[in-house]
């Protein structure tokens, strides 16, 4: 041995003991005082700062330019409150959807027709989005909507696939910070669920105590995905996290940490267990008719029982503080991720009924425990009995065989770990093509890595984050693209582009701008043909089409301190003419993309000439494409 490779042995015995130490760390980590383990946890985490060595692409993910991905990426953009759509494989990012966020380019949050989809909410400019997940028949995706959370303001929004602009937004009563969302996958999407995940009294009016928290509850809630109305909620124990449903359209399961009740970190990790609690449905639906629920906070959202005891719920103990829950598109099985424990549960479905109907106890439905690494989060399925787990605090994801892991939990020897796949750094989610549907494909592995340290160049302080590609049709993982994004991509799905149909043009008749142009006619105006101003005392409507590289009004005369509201409708039948109008000086900006209606309301509070302008690139004369607005004094 030459004395290179006695270094690289020496490296890697003083790595073999520094895991040693990290897993003692871990197994420890329920018994010491929160202090003491977060501090040392941030240092595990960034131990493996050392560069790793860059990688030789492989260029079968390469998409050409003028090529069509075959995926559809969908994309929560976490902190900034959008989705965004990438083309997979190429990582290319196609379109931005505002959501939560106010949007400069679109107006979004801004124009009238935004805030009445925003509705109660109109007024809030931030989101926190993390899970976004299509609706789905029969467990595979629909191609009609897409559902996300908003953790920071408790709201779920709807995004219609046709068009790609979201069309409802909820504010959840009762509930604060909703963050695990999925759908119901069998036999339709009837229901989109969401978790509570902060605990509140109830009911929050400031009346009762607000130190006890004993009365503080977190809830589950069941929205009609079609209607947009919580149908439901069910009161639980404990914090609920992220959430799944079965391919039988009978039980929905999530994650449940903090059984303590406690309000600081330290009393949140003192126990030994927390749960998985599966809620079945037919039993809600029940009591929901029995009328067994209550109401609170003065609203009339029914509010069903689900605590411990409760006949709509069971309480499945698993190691303390877990995370992501999963179900594996086989339908089979609950995969629920340890977090601070090395190890997922997993949790067959099969023996649901059983456990519902008190023929076993809550324990023995889990069959198989295995043991991953460090920190797993959540798992993702491959279509050939294979999971992949993101190890937070090891930087990997593990790939491991479900049915192997399940002959070891019942003592056969049999190594279930298929391979380990370095990340960078530090994932959280991560999500193969078609992976939560039957239609899963094991094609695709992306990997959301929460950190992106030296993989780009630097761009100050703050960092992108790093999605990464992985290709898993082989046996082996193989790391094919990295990717920095922005705040915060915590989840994606990858839905094959055979689903998915958005029109071109807008419809004329599209209920996201009916009111307004039902505000026209009632003004005696068709916003497709004509050009006028109304006034009814000192509101004042601009009705104007657009057709490069014109407006139909060159300018329009106002007051000072006239609530202004300009309704544009873009005349083009050509593909991807899309048009601006924005008003110089007054934060008036707005996209009005072919055949579509778009208004905007302001109130005239400065006099002069101010310009207004297209501002989408549209035409040679692009530049020309203005008028004036003249508000007198
Ligand atoms: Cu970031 Cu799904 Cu909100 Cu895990 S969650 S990482
Ligand atoms: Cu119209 Cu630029």
């Amino acid at each position: 041995m030459d004395s290179k490779d006695d270094d690289t042995q020496k490296e890697s015995t003083e790595l073999k003991l520094k895991n040693k130490d990290r897993r003692h760390f871990m197994s420890k980590t329920a018994m010491i005082g929160a202090g003491a383990v977060a501090a040392p946890l941030t240092a595990v985490m960034f131990s493996s700062l050392a560069k790793a060595k860059s990688e030789e692409l492989d260029h079968s993910a390469m998409v050409n330019p003028g090529e069509l991905d075959e995926y559809y990426g969908f994309w929560s953009g976490g902190q900034s409150g959008e989705i965004r759509i990438l083309g997979v494989p190429s990582m290319r990012e196609l379109m931005r959807i505002p959501v939560f966020n106010l949007d400069s380019a679109t107006g979004w949050g801004l124009t009238n027709e935004s805030k009445r989809i925003k509705g109660e909410s109109a007024n809030i400019m931030v989101g926190d989005a993390h899970h976004p997940h299509m609706s789905m028949t029969d467990g595979r995706y629909n191609g009609k909507y897409i559902f996300i959370n908003d953790k920071s303001n408790s709201r779920v929004a709807r995004i219609r696939c046709d068009v790609m602009k979201t069309d409802k937004i909820i504010t959840v009563p009762n509930a604060q910070a909703i963050h695990g969302l999925r759908v119901q996958k069998v036999p339709e999407t009837k229901y989109v669920f969401c978790n509570g995940e902060f605990e509140i009294p109830m009911n929050n009016d400031g009346k009762a105590s607000l130190e006890d928290v004993s009365s503080y509850r977190s809830l589950f809630n069941m929205i009609y995905a079609e209607k947009m109305e919580v149908a439901f909620q069910v009161m639980v124990d404990g914090n609920l996290d992220n959430a799944d449903a079965d391919f039988d359209g009978k039980y929905f399961a999530s994650t449940c940490y903090n059984s303590e009740h406690g309000v600081t970190l330290g009393e949140m990790i003192t126990g030994e267990r927390d749960h998985v609690v599966v809620f079945n449905l037919e039993r809600c639906e029940a009591a929901l008719k029995a009328g067994e629920f209550t109401l609170y906070n003065g609203n009339k959202i029914p509010v069903l029982d689900g605590r411990k005891g409760s006949q709509l719920t069971r309480y499945i103990p698993i190691a303390k503080s877990p995370h992501g829950l999963n179900t594996s598109p086989d339908g089979q099985y609950f995969v629920a991720n340890g977090k601070l424990s090395p190890t997922v549960s997993v949790i067959a479905i099969a023996k649901l009924d059983a456990l519902f109907n008190d023929k076993i106890k809550p324990r023995a439905t889990i069959v198989a425990e295995p043991e991953l690494g460090l920190g797993p989060l959540h798992t993702a399925f491959d279509n050939k009995g294979n999971a992949y787990t993101t190890l937070f605090i090891d930087s990997q994801i593990a790939k491991w065989n479900v049915a192997d892991a399940i002959k070891a939990y019942q003592g056969e020897k049999v190594n279930y770990i298929r391979q380990k796949l370095d990340v960078q750094y530090q994932p959280g989610h991560n999500h193969t093509s078609q992976g939560e549907t039957r239609d899963v494909d094991g094609k695709w592995l992306v990997c959301l890595s929460k950190f992106s340290k030296d993989r780009f160049l630097p761009v100050g302080p703050l960092h992108p984050e790093n999605d990464q590609l992985i290709d898993i049709s082989g046996d082996e993982m193989k790391l094919v693209h990295d990717g920095p994004a922005f705040a915060e991509p915590h989840d994606c799905i990858m839905v094959h582009r055979s689903k998915i149909h958005p029109k071109k043009i807008w419809d004329r008749n599209d209920p996201i701008f009916a009111d307004t142009v039902a505000m026209a006619k009632a003004d005696g105006v068709d916003v497709m043909v004509d050009n006028k101003v109304i006034r009814k005392g000192d509101q004042v409507t601009v009705y104007m089409t657009s057709i490069a590289p014109v407006f139909g009004l060159s300018e329009f005369k106002v007051k000072l301190g006239d609530t202004v509201t300009v309704v544009v409708t873009n005349l083009e039948q050509v593909v991807d003419v899309t048009h601006g109008f924005c008003v110089t000086n007054y934060g008036v900006q707005m996209e009005i993309s072919p055949h579509e209606t778009s208004s905007i309301t302001f109130v005239a509070d400065k006099p002069g000439v101010y310009w207004y302008y297209c501002n989408w690139f549209c035409h040679a004369l692009h530049m020309e494409m203005r008028g004036r607005m003249l508000v007198e004094a």
